[in-house]
């Protein structure tokens, strides 16, 4: 699989405003008319807007400063215009106004769960609520209880989630940052003072969650580095400039750390700021058994003690062994078996993006997908990849259009047709299957049968006790018509807690029936977490990584699946989606008749 960052097709051209960013204030006009009490249609008008904006096949940005955009089916005269001045000029004024409204904190608000507009607008209209702070006094006091169409029961909740919140307020989730990660390190590549720079840190270990981004750089003039960097347009406040490391914020309220160092340093100060402080204990401990000091700036003989000589160590594999150790990758060095790994020479070969040659688990129109079956399988094709698995909701997600047998039956077709007419990638025709409350399916087997595979999924009814929902999960699991769990335990990370489960007991029950297990690549989910892989793989259970793709961004979301099975310590093997498309295919109709 080619690179997915920087795919062409994907890839906007290079404007000031990106599409994401017009889309998010035509977002925020609807929720600030929504929360004025405006008229449905036109709340709708910039909804729309937004999808017509992400969507639209063509130059839209360029259309927009041609003031172009009427011509674009479902963009009004009076949204081009906006749109145009948007473009041009960086603001709207119609947006800018409505904003000075409300209280800018009121936005928070937007962030807790089960809050929705028409809630934030009844609180703020009764109980004058402008930001969390408020809401917290209010639900704490009895006055949202009491307030109607709110109770009790709801009160708590918001509560729970403003807590929760708290709890994960500094902390950011990897897809989040990531972009910004790629920046900094290209510009500072970009520098001629900057003989080396890494991402160091939780990013480099690929943890799903990171509080902050390290950087290190290699250089001779570390003044004009830290220089070039606090000044960065990105950069919003600057904690500390010193003349070898500097501590900033960025725009998004990222704290982001840079340490520069010499050529001779930096394998050191690189492999300690990876960490994790657990694995650098670890191998601090090896040194000192060996004779050395180890810390971020050498590795060398303890003072009176003997040791070995040392060569000169210029990169990490270097480092790693003069201590009698394989290289241990970056996303293994949480001190969970990865040093002992190193010494018997038993490092797993992790799985590399390129590696993937499909995935399974993605929408379309046809449910809540944002591009259709085609355009969805172009970007696949665009990937590199072979071959893409359509899983749209079943009819229990009525939230998600999900489809009744009719309508899968239809789609059937349409993917079958499709792979007769087109000679790109292999479409499989398969289903999000919700997993109903008694762990029965949305769809009878006869159904199920028909298809290429089944990803079987939990959407509903998240507060069964531990005993009652692994018992669900596992009567789907032993349905043959399962091909995959989707999201094992519904997470979504800094938002929403795992519902409880054994998973001990559903990785049992995978094993014993052959059910594949989704990686699901979703930053925000990242789902089932990588440190239940190993376990999970040397009990011979496979893993699946699939993007949940809503639309053909989405797909790109693979990277961070990938990341989440290297952690997991998956080799290549270990993920059936590395499979070609004849071994694949293969594969599915060995699952379908076990
Ligand atoms: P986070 O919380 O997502 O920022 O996680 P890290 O791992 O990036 O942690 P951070 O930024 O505090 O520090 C970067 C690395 O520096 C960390 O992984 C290991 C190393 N480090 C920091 N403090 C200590 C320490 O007290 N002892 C040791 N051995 N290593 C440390
Ligand atoms: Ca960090
Ligand atoms: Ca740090
Ligand atoms: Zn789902």
């Amino acid at each position: 699989m080619r690179c997915l960052q920087g795919s062409p097709a994907l890839k906007e051209k290079e404007t000031d405003m990106t599409r994401e960013e017009i889309t998010d204030v035509l977002e925020e006009i609807a929720l600030l008319l929504e929360l004025k009490g405006e008229n449905p249609f036109k709340v709708r008008a910039y909804r729309n807007g937004a999808d017509i904006v992400i969507n639209y096949e063509g130059d839209f940005i360029q259309l927009a400063r041609d003031n172009d955009l009427a011509q674009i089916k479902g963009i009004g005269d009076a949204l081009a215009k906006k749109l145009h001045e948007l473009v041009t000029t960086g603001s709207m004024d119609y947006h800018e106004k409505l904003r000075a409204e409300f209280p800018q904190t009121i936005f928070e608000l937007f962030g807790i769960p089960g809050l929705g507009p028409k809630k934030i607008k009844a609180l703020h209209k009764e109980l004058k609520v402008a930001s969390i702070a408020d809401l917290k006094r209010v639900c704490s006091s009895g006055e949202v209880a009491a307030l109607s169409g709110f109770g009790k029961k709801t009160s708590e909740k918001i509560l729970e989630a403003i807590a929760f919140r708290e709890q994960h307020a500094d902390r950011f989730l990897l897809g989040e940052v990531m972009p910004a990660v790629q920046r900094i390190l290209a510009d500072l590549r970009s520098h001629s003072a900057v003989d080396q720079v890494e991402a160091a840190g939780s990013v480099r270990r690929g943890k799903e969650t990171v509080h902050d981004l390290d950087f290190i750089v290699a250089t001779t003039d570390p003044e004009a580095v830290m220089e070039f960097f606090v000044q960065r347009d990105e950069v919003k406040k600057v904690l500390v400039h010193g003349a070898t490391k500097s501590s900033v914020h960025l725009e998004n309220g990222v704290p982001c750390d840079l340490r520069a160092v010499s050529n001779e340093d930096f394998p050191f100060a690189l492999n300690y700021f990876t960490g994790s402080k657990e694995h650098n204990v670890a191998i601090r401990g090896r040194a000192r058994d060996r004779g050395y000091t180890l810390n971020e700036y050498r590795l060398a003989p303890i003072e009176g003690r003997e040791a070995p000589k040392l060569k000169p160590i210029r990169t990490e594999a270097e480092l790693y062994d003069a201590l009698d150790l394989d290289y241990v990758e970056p996303a293994l060095r949480e001190n969970m078996g990865e040093i002992e790994a190193a010494e018997e020479g038993q490092l797993p070969k992790l799985i590399e993006l390129e590696n993937l040659r499909g995935t399974f688990h993605n929408h379309t129109t046809a449910s809540d997908g944002k591009n259709t079956l085609e355009e969805m399988a172009a970007a696949a094709e665009d990937l590199g990849l072979e071959y893409l698995g359509i899983a749209d909701h079943s009819k229990s997600s009525f939230q998600a259009n999900g489809l009744d047998a009719e309508r899968l039956l239809a789609q059937i077709d349409a993917i079958r047709a499709y792979n007769r007419s087109a000679s790109g990638v292999r479409v499989f025709a398969g289903t999000e299957c919700d997993i109903l409350k008694d762990g029965s399916l949305d769809f009878e087997d006869e159904i199920l049968a028909q298809l290429d595979y089944v990803v079987a999924s939990i959407h509903n009814v998240f507060t069964l006790s531990e005993k009652d929902q692994t018992a669900r999960l596992i009567k789907a699991i032993e349905n043959p018509h399962i091909t995959m769990i989707g999201h094992l335990t519904g997470r979504l990370l800094l938002r929403r807690d795992p519902y409880a489960l054994n998973i001990p007991k559903i990785i049992d029950a995978c094993a014993a029936t052959g059910t594949w297990i989704e990686i699901n690549a979703s930053p925000l989910r990242l789902d089932m977490d990588w440190r239940w892989w190993h376990r999970a793989r040397d009990l011979g259970v496979r893993a699946v990584i699939n993007p949940d793709a809503h639309r053909v961004e989405g797909l790109q979301d693979l990277y961070f699946g990938v990341q989440v099975a290297r952690k997991g310590w998956l080799r290549r093997e270990d993920v059936i989606n590395c499979l070609s498309l004849k071994q694949v295919e293969k594969a599915l109709e060995e699952k379908a008749s076990s």
